[in-house]
Order: structure tokens, then sequence, then C-alpha cells
């Protein structure tokens, strides 16, 4: 009873502090206590606010956070749960990244379906990491072992370490074609038609260190020159790479650091050769969060020579989207709609390919309501809701005349309502 009291009374203060601390971006972490930990800490300038059932508790500022995980001290966010009175999460049952997959679980997972369904199936290794990772890529096609010349599909996961979802999306598509292919008519068309290929996991090096030191990382695992970590993998494409110094850095230790040329990352490098070598006719990369699909152009607030037929198909997706779980994905150009960004991958793949190319921003809306950490009873809805998007596409682009005609017509049909507002975050 005790213990609950002065747990309430912390909690108390906890929230009084998020008032301030919506404001000022300030977060409460906290870390294991050990024995001098917290006279360290305060030592270093950490700003303690409490100890409690073994954890010492800290305000922290962005930078704070930087600090601590180049301190490589594993913290746990605090923020959201203390803001919403709740006890403390007992560890998830799938490990410390709960359902959601690490390198080697998603390694396995996609053996085993490789294993399960041997002539849906083909997985490749379309490169390696910085630090040596596979770079997985799942083929899903009849007869998948031969080559037969028939249109592709790509749908890439986690270039952005952090945005753990986008590696479950790709998958489970991968995993609902292969099961539903012997029941399923019009999956089965789509899978003899064409090869859809899902790569889940672009930055796996960045998703190990976000799983196990710093659940904010963003970046890969780069050594800088200036000894910061990390290039943006979504900002090391090279068309209109470092276009200007507004949609990527110049600067090693910024959050959208673009590397030192394009290409310069085994990992985006990897992506840009698997792409040259096949027959790609759309394109799909998987980001958090913002609920929204964007197409070209990122680089500049200026429409492509095939906006219409861009927007049309997203236009189409988000409708498809919404009656699942009544959530709205609003659609735009990427630069109109989110903000300018250079050396991305769609701008990149819509332009050398001209192919539609959508970056698809998961829920949540935004920070509010989770920002990057979906719920694990979240993974599967975010899934289903995709998926008669992803359908439509993989359909649209195995019919003939893609790029944008079949499916342009298909599309033109009456638009969900569009959201609007303020979609700035971080
Ligand atoms: O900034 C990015 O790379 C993407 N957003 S995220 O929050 N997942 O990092 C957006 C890329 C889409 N392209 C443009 N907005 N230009
Ligand atoms: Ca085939
Ligand atoms: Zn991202």
């Amino acid at each position: 009873m005790k213990n609950a009291l002065r747990f309430l009374a912390f909690l108390g203060l906890a929230v009084l502090l998020f008032s301030a601390a919506v404001a000022d971006r300030t977060e409460v972490v906290s870390v294991a206590k050990s024995a001098g930990r917290a006279a360290w800490l305060a030592a270093q300038g950490f700003d303690l606010l409490a100890e409690h059932e073994g954890r010492i508790f800290l305000a922290v500022s962005p930078e704070d956070l930087a600090r601590l995980s180049d301190l490589r001290l594993p913290f746990r966010l605090e923020t959201a749960r203390l803001r919403a009175g709740l006890p403390a999460e007992p560890a998830p049952a799938g490990g410390i990244n709960g359902d959601y997959h690490s390198y080697r679980e998603l390694e396995a997972e996609l053996q085993t379906l490789a294993r399960d369904f041997p002539s849906l199936t083909k997985l490749s290794t379309i490169g390696q990491s910085l630090e040596g990772r596979n770079l997985y890529a799942l083929k899903v096609s009849d007869n998948a072992a031969v080559d037969e010349k028939e249109p592709g599909f790509l749908i890439l996961g986690c270039h952005h370490a952090r945005e753990w979802i986008s590696v479950e999306v790709p998958l489970l598509l991968a995993r609902y074609l292969v099961e539903n292919y012997a029941t399923d008519a019009a999956v089965r068309d789509i899978v003899n038609r064409g090869e859809t290929w899902v790569v889940p996991l672009v930055n796996p090096d960045g998703l190990e260190y976000s799983i196990h030191v710093y659940r904010y990382w963003r970046k890969n695992r780069r050594l800088n020159t200036d000894g910061s970590f990390g290039i943006d993998l979504n900002r090391n494409y090279g068309y209109k790479w470092g276009y200007d110094e507004v949609g990527s850095s110049g600067t090693p230790a910024s959050e959208v650091y673009r590397g030192a040329a394009p290409f310069s990352e085994p990992e985006a490098d990897a992506c840009r050769r698997f792409f040259l070598e096949h027959d790609f006719r759309a394109l799909v990369s998987y980001h958090s969060y913002a609920q929204i699909i964007l197409y070209p152009w990122g680089y500049i607030d200026a429409p492509t020579d095939q906006d219409a037929a861009l927007a049309a198909l997203a236009r189409k997706m988000a409708e498809l989207m919404l009656p699942v779980n009544g959530r709205l994905y609003d659609y735009d150009r990427a630069a109109a709609g989110l903000y300018t960004t250079n050396g991305d991958t769609t701008d990149w793949a819509f332009a050398v390919a001209g192919i539609p190319a959508f970056t698809i921003e998961l829920p949540p809306l935004d920070i509010l309501h989770g920002g990057f950490f979906n719920k694990e009873t979240d993974i599967l809805p975010i899934f289903q809701e995709n998926l008669p998007a992803l359908l439509f596409l993989t359909r649209t682009a195995f019919a003939a005349g893609m790029p944008g005609t079949d499916g342009e017509q298909e599309a033109r049909t009456a638009a969900p309502p569009r959201r609007g507002g303020d979609r700035g975050k971080d």
C-alpha cells in the first residue's frame, strides 16, 4: 500500500512534468539502477527524477537521448506510459522486441517460408550490410526458381531502424500470398502472372541497434569521419542526391545525413543493383509514421509528368484501405504532403524507371498516438488495411500497359476524403 502510494505520488510528479515536457520535447526515460550509477549520471549532468523499482528515471532532451545512446546505456522510454498512468509493462513474450522481427528472427521466418513453399518462393541475398548482415529478398511467384521474365513488384521495409512496423507489413504480405495461393483465385492470378519481391529489412544494422541499444535510432551504423554514426539510407540514393541542404544534410551527425557520395552505403547500393537487374513495374517503400501515401517528387515541390496517374493510384489505395479498420490514409506528392527530401528511394526509382513508386508512411498519425511505437496488437490490423492496396497495385503493375494507364482507369472512382491539416513531425 505504501509502495502504491509512493508510486502514485511519483506518477503525479511525472504527469506534472509532462505538461512541460510536451512543449520542450523532454522525454522521461529509465535505466537500470546499479552501484554508483545515479551519482555518475548526475555528475554527467543528467536530470535525475526518481529511483523506483530498481530503475533510475531521468528527464532527457533529444541531445541527452543521443548522449545516452553514445554511452551505450540501454534505456526504456517511459513518457507515454507515465502520461497514461499505466503500470510498467511485463517483458514482451517474443523477447525484447516482442512480436516484431529482429534480424535473426526475420532470417528464420524467411527461411521457413522458403522451405514450406519451395515452388512459390525463392530466398536470395541482394548484398550485405556494413556490419556484414545479409540483405534478404524473398521472391514470390509460380516456378519461383525459374526466371520467367515476368513483371515485378518490389516492396521494401525498414530503411529507418526505429520504424519496426515497416518490416512486418512486407513480411506478412509474402506470407499471405503463399498461404492463400491454393485457395484464392485472385492471389493465384497475381502469383502466376508476376514476381512479387519483398525486401523487409534494408537496414539490419540499424534495426539491431534500435532493439538493443537505442530505440530511436534511424540511420545505418557507419562510423563517420567526425566520430558520429550513421547515414540516412533514405537520403543516399542517386537521384538529385544532395540537391539542397533542406531535404538532406551534409553534416555527419545529422539524422538526415546523406553520406559522402550517392550510393556510398552498401544497403542503398544493394537496392540499386537489385532494382536495375529486374523489371519492376511498381515499388512501395514502407516507413512510419504519418499514415500517408506519398509519390514523387520528393526533392522539390513540383509534379512529375505522371502526376495524374500517380495521384489516381494513391487515391484508389487510400480508398481501399479506409474500410478495413476505418483508418484514413492521406495521399499527396511527397514534398508537398510531408516535407522535401533528396536522395530518397522513390524519387530515384521513378527517375530511372518511370514506374509508380510510393512511400507509405504507416500509422499512427502522429506522436500523440504513439509515434514509432506501434503496439504488437497493431501489427496485424496495419497489415490487413495495407493488403487490399498492395493487391490492387500488384494487379495494376502486372497488367499490360503499365505504368499508369490501366490502373488509372480502375482508379477513377469516388475519392475518399482528404485529411489535410498539419503533418509536421519531429
Ligand atoms: O524522411 C523520410 O525519409 C521519410 N519519412 S520518415 O519519417 N519515415 O523518415 C519520408 C520520405 C518521403 N519522401 C519525401 N517526403 N520527400
Ligand atoms: Ca513465375
Ligand atoms: Zn522512415
